[in-house]
């Protein structure tokens, strides 16, 4: 508002306003503008690369114009706008997705095909925008997509890490980790140079008497670190609504250095301190449901949410409200606990800052926040060091304290005489050193709890935060299931399956409301839809073919069975359960005839993902993968029988590819231990069936699609607890197939058994913590099913398209509808020209 232009000049700005391309010749310009000027470049010096770099400047014009009306227009209608805070934003590419929402990917083909290129070949230049380990990560990329489809004012907040997740390598089977540095060239961020918020650190704290008479706290001295904006606009699919995503960028607060020094001649440890400021934002620790409890990922927490408070409260007090219409304004979602000081800070700002009252501050602190879980396991769960804050943080810790102190005495008022319970639901865990538990912090300080998928919101229910609902009550906790973005996990990654369905849907309207999707079971009889159905995935599984030819040199047959598991490497997602069922089958196949054995289904077993660097075991997995590949394929006896696939660095462009060509994917995690799982909606979307475990939204797929569609197995989330009692008491007997899997490993057939024997004693000697033993005979069982279930193709066909025709239950807009009438309280803002 202060640098507005004055009324008179105005008529000069709309005249000259900015309008971006409109029709292909449009495009073109633009295209060839960028090249020769913004590029620097020109017809005799234009690679791909350039090509694509000169394409994205071109619709990142469009998207910033739609971003700048978008955002006037939620200024103006003055409603309650949501904050997503999220340490993680796995977006993967921004190109194909921006020219798709917007409608102009086929006018973008034409105009490149008339300058050269291929749009294929153009798309495949962008590297993936990695800002996060795996599902929370991509969930919180498919809310921007849902929030801005949907014309919901929301603003994502996240780190601008100059390293995203690493880059895995796979050399003699082992992963070898390599630095993302992904920001070479980035034409989807706009810098904000002028956005910036000083934040502190450590210091200390001093109480003076201001001259009310009042008690205050002053947090001083310290280091200050600066905080620089970078936008990421969000289109919309089919509606000009363009959202943003601010990543904060670390600076030293003193400019590039600090002169003084720089002139005494202490240039060394000027550049030092500037170097140690940009550390904060420097990399994603990549750690996927691990908590480590590193200092720099405390400072990463702070800064990132201290710099987007600063921003909201900005924003707030622009608009001259009373404090107490800040929740009617601001709707603040914690994506895990990672963002939960946010609720420390906010209470800092409203008392020491703006001086209200504590209760009153609380109140609002309260109203405005709302806390997602998306995880049980005990080894993921935040907690932080007491003494670490209160170096860190020395404010923090006392308003924590205080938090606690008050939190405690209304337990007590409520249940007296239980000690028990204050100490089991204290925010501070008296251990040495204490620790501040995130997750009670979070509870505490938000309106609403949420769950991921039914069982999971039961789950915490009745286990990790049952001591909560009795003191809040039922009402406070509340499930919203997951979704997922069709347009990128649809349209995007699967366009021929996408036009079959409109072609049958009648319109595109399913990617707007994908209940529609239930209109192609009418025609699941219909022969030539179900033979370009079969012709689609078929492509698809071509397509992965040279993809893993290219990649792993192998080769595989677009025929056989494509068994795809594909996710983050951990013990308890069991992809260990998956390569002892693999051996089985091969072990089973070798003692065959030849002429049983022509008998027997194709498959291909495809693995990805990363483990996390620190991660000893998962590594011990991803090589035994490695080894019993190199075995397999190369054995004559078995042939296209058989083939074990570790496609290397796995991420959200290689899941592009990847979905579309899976028969059957593997959602095999131990029960009650993944809380959701979003991959498994993706892999029924694009027309495969699930072997999975009741365990997460698997449960929530079967309702939808039927029990006849997917291959369930294994134990039970109730009887697991039982089991590995039994199993620490010594009643565990080790399945006996999988014990002439363990020999078999043990005869070196898979290269030094030395390797792999942590792998077999976790199951044998130590507890099988994850019931890999329990399951395998009724894995193995419904794997035989499977096989059968593919031989009949017609069958099989009949599943794929019942299927996907009653998956609109998992689309993103469902969720984060549910998230805005349940939990935000918002209301979307449609403007003119939406669909
Ligand atoms: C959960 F706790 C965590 C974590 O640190 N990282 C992560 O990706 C996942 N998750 C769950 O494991 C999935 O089951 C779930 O679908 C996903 O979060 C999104 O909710």
């Amino acid at each position: 508002v202060e640098a507005s232009i004055p009324e008179p000049q105005r008529d000069a700005w709309l005249k000259h306003s900015a309008h971006g391309f409109t029709n292909k010749d449009g495009f073109e310009n633009e295209v060839v503008r960028h090249v020769e000027t913004t590029l620097a470049r020109s017809m005799f010096n234009c690679d791909e690369s350039a090509a694509y770099a000169a394409c994205s400047l071109a619709f990142r014009d469009r998207l910033i114009l739609e971003w700048n009306r978008t955002q006037q227009r939620h200024t103006f209608a003055d409603g309650k706008r949501l904050y997503y805070l999220s340490l993680e934003f796995l977006m993967g590419r921004a190109l194909d997705n921006a020219m798709l929402n917007i409608g102009q990917k086929d006018l973008a083909k034409s105009g490149l095909a008339e300058l050269g290129f291929r749009i294929e070949d153009v798309i495949e230049q962008e590297h993936d925008a990695a800002l996060g380990n795996g599902g929370l990560g991509r969930l919180a990329a498919c809310f921007l997509d849902s929030l801005a489809s949907l014309n919901y004012p929301a603003w994502g907040y996240g780190l601008r890490y100059r390293y995203g997740i690493f880059k895995q390598e796979i050399i003699d089977g082992y992963q070898v980790e390599v630095p993302d540095y992904w920001l070479d060239f980035n034409p989807w961020e706009f810098p904000r140079h002028d956005v910036t918020v000083d934040i502190q650190f450590y210091g200390n704290v001093r109480k003076s008497t201001n001259e009310a008479g009042k008690t205050v706290s002053n947090w001083e001295g310290g280091e200050v670190v600066k905080a620089v904006a970078y936008d990421v606009p969000i289109p919309g699919y089919a509606t000009p609504s363009t959202n943003n995503l601010r990543l904060w960028s670390s600076k030293a607060a003193s400019g590039e250095f600090d002169f003084q020094k720089f002139n005494s001649g202490d240039y060394e440890s000027s550049v030092a301190d500037q170097q140690r400021a940009e550390t904060i934002s420097a990399v994603l620790y990549p750690n996927d449901n691990l908590d480590r409890g590193k200092e720099l990922r405390l400072k990463q927490q702070y800064f990132w949410v201290a710099a987007s408070l600063y921003d909201i409260v900005r924003r707030f007090k622009k608009s001259k409200r009373p404090w107490k219409e800040f929740p009617d304004q601001v709707a603040i979602q914690l994506n895990d606990t990672h963002p939960t000081l946010a609720v420390v800070e906010l209470q800092r700002i409203l008392i020491d800052l703006e001086g209200l009252e504590w209760d009153e501050a609380w109140n609002i602190v309260v109203n405005t926040f709302g806390y997602t879980n998306h995880t049980v396991l005990p080894e993921a769960l935040e907690k932080w060091s007491v003494p670490l804050i209160q170096h860190l943080l020395p404010r923090h810790l006392q308003i924590i304290y205080d938090i606690n102190l008050f939190f405690l005495q209304s337990v007590e008022r409520k249940f007296p005489d239980s000690r028990d319970l204050l100490g089991r639901v204290s925010i501070i865990e008296e251990s040495q050193p204490k620790m501040v538990r995130m997750a009670f912090l979070a509870i505490v300080g938000s309106h609403k709890v949420n769950g991921v998928a039914e069982l999971h919101s039961d789950l915490i229910k009745t286990t990790i935060f049952k001591d909560f609902v009795e003191i809040f009550g039922p009402d406070k906790f509340t499930n919203v299931t997951n979704g997922i973005t069709p347009r990128r996990w649809l349209h995007q990654a699967n366009p021929r399956l996408s036009e079959l369905i409109s072609s049958k849907t009648g319109s595109k309207n399913f990617l707007t409301d994908l209940n529609e999707l239930n209109k192609i079971e009418l025609h699941v009889n219909d022969k030539a839809f179900r033979k370009e159905w079969a012709d689609i995935k078929h492509a698809n599984k071509v397509r992965l073919a040279k993809h893993i030819k290219a990649s792993a040199g192998i080769d595989v047959d677009p025929t056989a069975l494509f068994d795809v598991q594909v996710k983050r490497i951990h013990e308890y997602k069991r992809q260990q359960l998956n390569i002892f069922g693999v051996i089985h089958r091969y072990l089973r196949l070798k003692a065959m005839s030849p002429q049983e054995r022509a008998k027997q289904q194709k498959r291909v077993a495809i693995f990805g993902g990363k483990a996390a660097p620190g991660y000893w075991m998962a590594k011990q997995i991803i090589h035994l993968i490695n080894n019993v590949g190199s075995v397999v394929n190369k054995d004559k006896d078995i042939g296209d029988l058989l083939k074990v696939v570790f496609l290397e660095d796995y991420n959200v462009s290689k899941a592009e590819i990847i979905i579309p060509a899976s028969d059957l994917s593997e959602h095999i995690s131990t029960a009650g231990t993944e809380a959701s799982g979003t991959s498994n909606m993706k892999f029924v979307l694009n027309g495969g069936l699930i072997i999975g475990t009741c365990d997460g939204a698997n449960i929530e797929i079967t309702r939808e699609i039927g029990e006849n569609n997917i291959f369930l197995f294994g134990t039970l989330s109730e009887e697991v607890e039982d089991l590995r009692h039994a199993h620490t008491y010594g009643r565990h007997t080790i399945d006996p197939e999988l014990q002439k899997v363990f020999a078999e490993i043990e005869k070196g057939t898979f290269g030094n058994m030395q390797d792999f024997a942590a792998l077999i004693s976790a199951v044998r000697d130590h507890g099988d913590f994850y019931l890999v033993s329990d399951d395998f005979k009724s894995y193995l069982d419904t794997q035989d099913l499977v096989d059968e279930a593919y031989r009949n193709q017609e069958e099989w066909i009949t599943k794929c398209i019942t299927s996907v025709s009653r998956m609109g239950f998992f689309s993103s807009d469902r969720c984060i509808n549910e998230y805005a009438d349940g939990i935000w309280n918002i209301e979307p803002l449609i403007p003119k020209g939406a669909a």
